[in-house]
């Protein structure tokens, strides 16, 4: 098990917090075998002073930046580097402990603080630490040089999974020459896409919270865990405020129960008169330590609320939820996977624009921003991991299945606490008619299940009911279909027949509630057929009518939800059946509405009146 928590870093009494965002030096590693960096060991003096190096702006991908073709497209290792200064306070005083973190590096990253190695981290959707404090306070130096390797290099071993093919024909390709193939459907963004931050907390501190909510009738049950690092001898207390700031209840001791009285629920957005209430939790540490008493405060966000799984329903707060939804990508112009404040307010507004309650995070966690406003606005998440393209038999094997395990970990670790997660997905079609795929996804779901046992569980298949080996240990079924798209393609006339025949299929076999966890046509907009052609909007939107039919009927048995695919075009990799990325937005990637946006507005409105 993972070591440490994971809190999100809030400033607050006792913390501070300082964003290394904006420009920082750059250069990628173009040598034959891409490790010139190590082999000069460019970390041990300013980047400058090894060779050129770029502007690289912090959030954001480093391949749509630039004007270079080679560098969008490039494989290897790549060097970010930025010199800070920090205040006397964080250097002199020994109490204060100073952490660097990132909040994601794709995919492989490697960090050197002053030169000195402090840490490596596999995975490019979750954030990593290290405790810092020992190498600023150690000298005459207030700066502080943070040096950051990225390889985004993916094998059958990473999460996603990818291969490098070598092309050795001399005839038709230069020496040494390979290409990066994966098998997920969206372009390998990478570099530091969230923000890498330093913040400080006491030498003794509140390493991790861990919350968890009932209900007894009216009393709100809120369940806390604390755990304190660096002193054996404190004291915990913890009050439980209203939106209003008015203290409900009070605990003593790292772990514990606080009833509320009446408790405000957290709500799905337009389910209730005041959806997505949140209480503060309050935690305050204090300890005696060798330099004298020390203080440490975190506040923590909670939702009060309960997720169940019947057979055929999805019950939040007890009451039945449909997800009326949207599958997204963290994906825009420009800044690539970069992490975008207008970007990511503009989506909430197109959501709560649309009526939609609901996304799934395909496919991969995305920033903890976007849950934190999730908690907020009541837009209820599935938490998907990084599992997408697990198609190879090698991506089955022991040493895969160790990595996926341990992602799971970081992604608990980080997203517990959110009442917006409610269900946590382990992969996105995955090739689960393998023989090895009946034990991988067996050992992931107990293991998910053990560290985290109030949310469901699931992964999204494509795989037929009946070959389907994970299947059987999942709380929902998600499946995924493209009727009249890669199937029967300018046949609408059979996707009522076709997706009726999905449904009853896996209801019959598993007698678990369903989601149709992805469907959708790509239309360039302004293409305009009718009668509707492939690609325009007309048939994409005569699609999702078709779809809308079936999923009506089967709702009132055992459908819980529909997920279009997808919230917005995308960028994928080049390919003749890939016009500048995915266009199966109902917004374009620049959130403008195709005609499908206006087609699920309406029936998301209605949706929502009916449920109210
Ligand atoms: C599904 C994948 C999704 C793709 C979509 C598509 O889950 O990632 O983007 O197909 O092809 O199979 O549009």
């Amino acid at each position: 098990l993972l070591q440490g928590g994971m809190l999100y870093p809030r400033e607050s009494r006792s913390r501070e917090r300082k964003e290394l965002d904006g420009l920082w030096s750059f250069r990628a590693d173009f040598s034959d075998n891409r490790r010139q960096g190590f082999e000069q060991q460019w970390y041990r003096a300013p980047l400058r002073e090894s060779g050129p190096t770029l502007d690289m702006p912090v959030p954001s991908s480093f391949n749509d930046v630039g004007q270079d073709g080679q560098l969008r497209s490039f494989v290897g290792w790549v060097w970010y580097e930025r010199e800070i200064t920090l205040p006397q306070r964080w250097t002199e005083d020994l109490g204060t402990r100073v952490v660097l973190r990132i909040g994601s590096a794709h995919y492989y990253a490697i960090v050197w603080v002053n030169g000195v190695h402090v840490l490596e981290h596999e995975g490019g959707h979750l954030p990593f630490e290290a405790d810092i404090s020992k190498l600023v306070q150690s000298g005459p130096l207030s700066s502080c040089r943070i040096t950051i390797a990225i390889n985004n290099t993916l094998s059958p071993h990473t999460l996603p999974p990818g291969t490098i093919l070598y092309k050795t024909d001399p005839s038709m390709y230069p020496k040494g020459y390979f290409v990066q193939n994966t098998k997920f459907d969206f372009f390998n963004y990478a570099g530091l896409h969230r923000s890498v931050l330093l913040y400080t907390t006491p030498t003794t501190y509140i390493d991790d919270i861990t919350v968890t909510t009932d209900m007894d009738q009216d009393i709100g049950l809120v369940n806390y865990q604390i755990i304190v690092q660096g002193s054996d001898h404190f004291q915990v207390d913890v009050s439980l405020l209203d939106e209003e700031g008015k203290v409900m209840a009070k605990g003593a001791g790292a772990e514990g129960q606080l009833q509320v009285p009446s408790a405000h629920l957290w709500w799905p957005y337009l389910m209730h008169e005041h959806p997505a209430y949140l209480y503060s939790l309050e935690v305050k540490l204090t300890a005696q330590t060798a330099v004298g008493p020390v203080s440490d405060f975190y506040t923590l966000p909670v939702g009060i609320r309960t997720v169940a799984v019947t057979k055929s329903q999805f019950l939040i707060n007890g009451k039945p939820f449909y997800f009326r939804g949207v599958n997204k990508h963290e994906d825009a112009d420009i800044r690539g996977k970069g992490f975008d404040w207008p970007l990511l307010v503009k989506d909430f507004n197109l959501l709560r624009w649309l009526g939609a309650n609901a996304f799934r995070t395909s496919h991969y966690p995305y920033s903890e921003e976007v849950l934190q406003l999730c908690d907020r606005y009541g837009i209820v998440v599935i938490d998907e991991s990084p599992g997408v393209g697990i198609v190879l038999v090698e991506s089955f094997s022991n040493v895969s299945l160790q990595h996926h395990l341990e992602v799971m970990e970081e992604m608990i670790r980080r997203d517990k606490n959110h009442p917006a997660v409610v269900m946590w997905s382990l992969a996105n079609e995955p090739a689960s008619f393998l023989k090895p795929a009946g034990y991988y996804f067996k050992t992931l779901i107990a293991h998910t299940k053990a560290l985290d046992p109030s949310r469901p569980v699931t992964f999204v298949t494509n795989t037929n009911y009946e070959a389907d080996l994970g299947a059987p240990y999942v709380d929902i079924i998600c499946v995924n279909s493209y009727y009249s798209w890669y199937h029967d393609y300018g046949h609408m006339e059979v996707i009522q027949l076709q997706l009726a025949t999905q449904f009853e299929n896996w209801y019959k076999a598993y007698q678990k509630p369903m989601i149709q966890s992805e469907y959708g046509a790509d239309a360039i907009e302004g293409f305009h057929e009718d009668p509707p052609l492939m690609f325009s909007e007309e048939y994409q939107k005569g699609l999702l009518q078709q779809y809308h039919v079936v999923l009506d009927q089967k709702r009132k048995e055992y459908v819980v939800g529909e997920l279009i695919w997808n919230f917005a075009d995308f960028m994928t990799n080049q390919s003749p059946v890939r016009m500048i990325g995915n266009r199966k937005g109902i917004f374009t990637r620049q959130r403008q509405p195709k005609s499908a946006a206006f087609l699920l507005r309406e029936r998301y409105w209605k949706l929502a009146n009916e449920t109210r």
